[in-house]
């Protein structure tokens, strides 16, 4: 692939051998001996973004001077996790690193922890828009991911007594060595009227325009190899002075400072729902910031580049990552109408040839709409323009209907009801050229089942782009023992072309291989214990399988089918000491919306039945869980290649696409999963026989609702009842038996919408036969070794290739 893109590996040569003693004493004024663990990390980090300054600068004026097709990727989450290890490795300079560590004896790991996690996404979505800008500067794509710079990012999760506590994430709190400040190229963003921030919610006072300020802070994205690195450009909110002149001198001096700390609050804090927006009112100016900053700049560079107008779609390519920049369709259309002083038509033949959707949600809860209210405060000129976008488009789909008028009705950008709102995702499909979905069922089921009526309008808008992940971070990176091996088996081109790993499929019928790979994993588990115990001293048997579910808490993702199955487990084991399966050990990780009261006593039943398991003599040694606290992109990066079992279990039909279960694949784990998201597609690639699905089908599902009720599955599965009976008598919490009533209640429900009884027995029979696997150590090998080799599809180079080739006709422009 990469070669298709014309670049390759480069060896930075050009060092200079003092650049980590000048910036430790220059940044930080302190005597080499006498700089601390964060100091040490500073420096080093400083020290490398001194080495790639250069080539980032040249990388910005090869794209002004050969004027591509410019790809802005927008974004109101970047999970990027840390940089400086990433960094190091992308520039090929891990080799002089090391060597420069080990000559000033720095404990090179120990620096690498100082580094706090970008969390600057919630999960899945924000984590793709890392790996996507990843790929996208690899390939040597003309590319800016545009964000926010939250000062706090997804909460830091604590357990205290099993539960999930939020606390903030002071990601910032001391200097980010990595981000540049640009405030010389700020942006004004114009608002309809003042405003006040209260807990989420903004006040606004009408008739009083106001504006803010945003200001960008890049941060280098640097391809594998060195030879791009394209920027990633976070807004922060500012206000335009310091103080309102008018109000200082009028003796206000308290309320023109609190004006600008008002301001702040736009890019504060990332709203920490996932699938569930709250609606918040902020987090629409929010969302309205990252647009208006982003269109900005982007306008301004096509400008100054020489482009005019009638240019525009030839030259910019904008991807949504989801509707949460879907206002970009009516601020696009006013830059247009307003500024360029187009005519209604051209502009819009503009926009929609510059703009494109992604989808990454079917869930009608996550589908955002925005009260016109809002619109009409914040925004006025903007709802002038959606409802001239919805006007015209209604008088086509009444052409194309005569008298059906409730398609009308479900079409329309504006939903009716006691509170009028703005559906974002018809603003969305009707305002850009490409709405695609992010596997290939997902996007199947937008077309067919979401919005069936959009599919038969625009058929050829909707596409399908399945997700990828970089294999750089999740396996050059993260899994280092077994990328040597690999390496030694193909070459070391593999990290740029996913897809060479195929040739090692014949190895898996090679004994001394198997041995290898195995030894590998078992030193990625080793170095997880030792980590793990570290960090949250917990201890775990690296002779256990290591079965893991780690993502966001969700009914739809059913944590909860894998606690029943464990305590089906605990049940046999209670029942036949003498029962002798592999020993296992049950992974849990992921955070709960904080208003998710469900998914949080979730969190709180995992938690209990691991301190339950832990003290009976039945379980000890042989069935044990562990909820590991506030997982992060590090935390994934040191758990995934140690898992033997990848648990993808969601009911069908609900998981969009999922990424993690492409990193546990290309890192040799084993799936456990339904048939759903891009699970569908590894089993493709595999082969059904390589991995172990299960459950109902997203038809069957779809077929069930209305009619499913999971007491009969109660009544006639006695391990199911057993199981769901020992979870509500308080055997895993003695100290308050009702607690888990709600659990019980709600997997009791008629038309329970997530049908967890009706897949346990299916989910326990998958799950014996990977026990009867597991004691089958070649057999075992064999199976792993064929996930890694076929995960070739899974990069998110494939990925970026078709969004680049279907979407933007963007081409590389590599540095020279
Ligand atoms: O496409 C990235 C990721 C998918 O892999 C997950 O399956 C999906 O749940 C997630 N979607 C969201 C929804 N957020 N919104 N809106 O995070 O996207």
């Amino acid at each position: 692939l990469l070669a298709r893109y014309g670049c390759g590996p480069v060896p930075f040569t050009g060092h200079d051998d003092a650049l980590y003693e000048r910036r430790l004493i220059f940044d930080h004024v302190v005597d080499l001996t006498e700089a601390g663990p964060r100091e040490r990390f500073e420096a080093v980090a400083a020290a490398i973004r001194d080495v790639l300054a250069q080539r980032w600068v040249r990388t910005q004026q090869e794209h002004e001077r050969a004027n591509p097709k410019q790809v802005y990727y927008l974004s109101m989450e970047f999970l990027i996790g840390r940089s400086l290890a990433n960094n190091v490795m992308n520039l090929l300079l891990s080799p002089l690193v090391d060597d420069a560590a080990r000559r000033r004896g720095l404990d090179l790991a120990e620096l690498i922890e100082q580094e706090p996690d970008a969390g600057l996404g919630n999960g899945g979505l924000g984590r793709l828009a890392a790996c996507f800008v990843e790929s996208m500067a690899t390939m040597a794509l003309p590319a800016i991911g545009y964000g926010l710079r939250y000062d706090f990012g997804i909460f830091r999760q604590e357990l205290r007594d099993g539960c999930q506590v939020e606390q903030p994430d002071r990601w910032l709190a001391r200097p980010d060595p990595w981000e540049v400040a640009r405030p010389n190229e700020a942006v004004t963003v114009p608002l309809g009227c003042r405003f006040e921030a209260h807990g989420g919610e903004i006040a606004v006072h009408r008739g009083q325009a106001s504006h803010l300020l945003g200001v960008p802070y890049d941060r280098p994205v640097v391809g594998h190899g060195g030879r791009t690195i394209n920027t990633l450009r976070l807004w922060k909110a500012e206000t335009p002075d310091v103080f309102d002149f008018g109000e200082f001198s009028g003796g206000d001096y308290f309320g023109a400072v609190s004006d600008r700390v008002l301001a702040e609050t736009v890019s504060r804090v990332l709203y920490p729902d996932d699938s569930t927006p709250r609606g918040r009112s902020l987090r629409f100016l929010q969302e309205y910031f990252l647009v208006a900053c982003s269109l900005d700049d982007i306008v301004a560079r096509f400008l100054r580049r020489g482009n005019d107008w009638p240019a525009l779609a030839d030259k910019v390519a904008v991807q949504l990552n989801d509707t949460h920049p879907a206002l970009a369709v009516a601020e696009l259309m006013r830059i247009l109408l307003d500024r360029a002083g187009l005519n209604w038509d051209r502009a819009w033949e503009l926009t929609i040839g510059t703009l494109a959707y992604t989808n990454h949600t079917l869930l009608p809860e996550a589908l955002e709409t925005w009260p016109v209210d809002l619109f009409e405060a914040l925004l006025p000129r903007h709802l002038e323009i959606v409802y001239e976008i919805n006007r015209r488009f209604l008088d086509d789909v009444r052409a194309a209907h005569p008298g059906d008028e409730a398609k009308v009705g479900r079409m329309s950008l504006i939903e009716e009801g006691p509170t009028r709102k703005v559906r974002m995702a018809h603003l969305a499909i009707v305002g850009t050229h490409s709405t695609n979905g992010v596997a290939a069922i997902h996007s199947e089921l937008l077309r067919t089942r979401t919005v069936p009526d959009f599919a038969a309008m625009f058929p050829g808008r909707f596409g399908n782009k399945t997700n990828g992940v970089t294999p750089r971070r999740w396996l050059l990176l993260a899994n280092p023992g077994l990328a040597a091996l690999l390496t030694e088996a193909v070459g070391v081109g593999w990290a740029a072309d996913l897809g060479k790993l195929a040739a090692v499929t014949p190895l898996a019928e090679d004994a001394g291989f198997r041995e290898h790979f195995l030894a590998a994993r078992r030193a990625a588990k080793l170095r997880f214990v030792d980590w793990i115990r570290d960090r949250d001293g917990i201890a775990l048997d690296p002779d256990s399988i290591f079965d893991a579910q780690v993502k966001r808490i969700h009914e739809y993702k059913r944590q909860l089918l894998n606690v029943l199955h464990v305590v089906v487990c605990y049940n046999r084991l209670r029942d036949d000491p003498g029962l002798d399966p592999p020993p296992r050990t049950f992974l849990f990780a992921g955070k709960a919306a904080p208003a998710y009261h469900l998914a949080k006593l979730i969190i709180r039943l995992i938690n209990d039945v691991g301190a339950t398991l832990d003290r009976d003599q039945a379980a000890r040694g042989r069935l044990r869980v562990a909820f590991l606290p506030d997982y992060s992109v590090t935390l994934a990066e040191r758990l995934i290649p140690a898992s033997d079992v990848s648990e993808q279990i969601s009911t069908a039909g609900f998981e969009a696409s999922g990424t993690s279960n492409m990193k546990f694949m290309m890192n040799g784990a084993l799936t456990v999963g339904t048939r759903d998201g891009a699970t569908i597609e590894i089993a493709e690639e595999v082969g059904e026989e390589n991995l172990f699905l299960f459950g109902l089908t997203a038809d069957q599902v779809a077929g069930s609702r209305g009619w499913y009720e999971p007491r009969w599955h109660y009544e006639h599965e006695p391990e199911a009842r057993r199981a769901l009976d020992l979870i509500a008598s308080g055997h895993f919490n003695p100290g308050e038996p009702g607690r888990y009533a709600p659990i019980r209640e709600a997997l009791l429900t008629h038309g329970e919408p997530y049908m967890h009884l009706a897949d346990l027995t299916s989910y326990a029979e998958a799950q014996r036969c990977v026990s009867d696997l597991y004691a089958d150590r070649a057999g075992w090998a064999r199976k792993a070794i064929i996930n890694v080799a076929r995960s070739g599809k899974f990069s998110s180079d494939r990925t970026i290739a078709e969004y680049a080739g279907s979407i933007w006709g963007a081409t590389p422009c590599p540095v020279a």
